[in-house]
């Protein structure tokens, strides 16, 4: 019993030195690795960005001998393809490691299993399984992109008790407090992609940039806009910034304007255009109908809302698209709630990573 709780404590460490990479690492999965040789942890790494090395190869740079009978805690499976780098299942046999304990297997079908059969036959103990879930919700962008050639979709906004997302006299007055906002600038920290309607890019004039993150990175702006109507100037445009518009609509403005032009039928299709430019997750920050669209296409992948101790009694409500029946509702799964000053945070997901 003692032996697996020391082992989820190492892996909650890999996993912390995973979430360093998170929104950097595209079309690459976040992964951290910790060295263990006893009690002590004697190397760490993670994975920087896609071109780069590996997680274990930076936690063997810093083990050096001392890797050799150590344990390795590996929050995805070792790779056993030659990529942009050569294979980590070679080099923690090379170190002479005993153990390795892995969150995940790779869904890469390149590694799919074949980086723990390297590590087995070579004779090193492989337990697959620490902490799975943690893991996986982890890379959810990464294992969706190879899985579903799709982004990651995270829908998340702030409402008051009542369910309202603006005031019917003011349309972008704060509804949640400051520890919550602050929350959400790490999502854009994290996430690949922040998406708004043309509505929403209209009435709110949205910067669409992370702030008061130290080191903080901006995501890549999508507009939904499928008349290409909306301003190509707008100050959330900057490069790498996408608009989705229809097909066949032209978007001439916003060509000139450096921003790329998706065009798409359908929301799914949206999606996996989104994929093919290296987009694994996707921020959807409204508004009402965007969400709604999302949500009633079975587009979003997880929620995340505050909830305000306020009260309106009318205003703006977060998604249109009503459900006339309760045993309709969609539900989340593996549910969280976390307060954050006044606001209670839930999140969930509605689809399986
Ligand atoms: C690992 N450790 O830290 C990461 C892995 O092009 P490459 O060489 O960077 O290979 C990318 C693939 O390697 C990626 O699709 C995924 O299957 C795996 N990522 N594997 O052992 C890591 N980032
Ligand atoms: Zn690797």
């Amino acid at each position: 019993m003692e032996a697996v709780t020391a082992a989820g404590a190492f892996m909650r460490q890999a996993l912390l030195e995973a979430a360093r990479g998170l929104g950097r690492t595209s079309p690459n999965p976040p992964v951290g690795c910790v060295i263990v040789q006893g009690t002590e942890v004697v190397g760490r790494g993670f994975h920087p960005k896609a071109g780069e090395p590996h997680a274990e190869v930076f936690a063997l740079r810093e083990a050096g001998e001392r890797a050799r009978g150590a344990t390795v805690y590996v929050t995805l499976e070792p790779c056993s393809h030659h990529g942009r780098t050569p294979p980590c299942a070679d080099a923690l046999i090379a170190a002479g490691v005993s153990r390795v304990v892995v969150a995940t297997l790779d869904p890469n079908p390149q590694v799919a299993g074949r980086g723990v059969e390297t590590l087995r036959a070579a004779g090193i103990d492989v337990t697959v399984g620490a902490l799975e879930s943690d893991a996986a919700r982890q890379q959810a962008g990464f294992r969706s992109l190879v899985v579903r050639h799709r982004p990651w979709v995270v829908a998340k906004y702030a409402m008051t008790l009542d369910g309202k997302v603006a005031a019917v006299g003011e349309g972008n007055g704060a509804v949640s407090g400051s520890l919550a906002r602050e929350r959400a600038m790490h999502w854009r920290d994290e996430l690949d992609a922040l998406a708004v309607g043309s509505g929403t890019l209209a009435l709110d004039r949205p910067a669409l940039t992370t702030r008061g993150v130290p080191g903080g990175r901006d995501p890549r702006p999508i507009v939904f806009d499928r008349h290409a109507a909306s301003d190509p100037h707008a100050r959330a445009w900057r490069p790498g910034g996408v608009l989705v518009t229809a097909p066949d609509v032209r978007a001439d403005a916003h060509e000139a304007a450096g921003v790329t032009v998706v065009r798409a039928g359908t929301l799914p299709d949206a999606l996996t255009h989104l994929a093919g430019l290296g987009i694994s997750s996707v921020l959807l920050e409204g508004g009402p109908t965007l969400l709604g669209a999302f949500l009633a296409a079975e587009l979003v992948d997880e929620v995340r809302v505050f909830i305000a101790p306020k009260v309106l009694g009318a205003g703006l409500s977060p998604l249109v698209e009503p459900v006339r029946f309760m045993r309709h509702a969609q539900h989340l799964h593996d549910v969280t709630t976390e307060l954050l000053g006044p606001d209670v945070l839930v999140t969930g997901l509605l689809n399986d990573i």
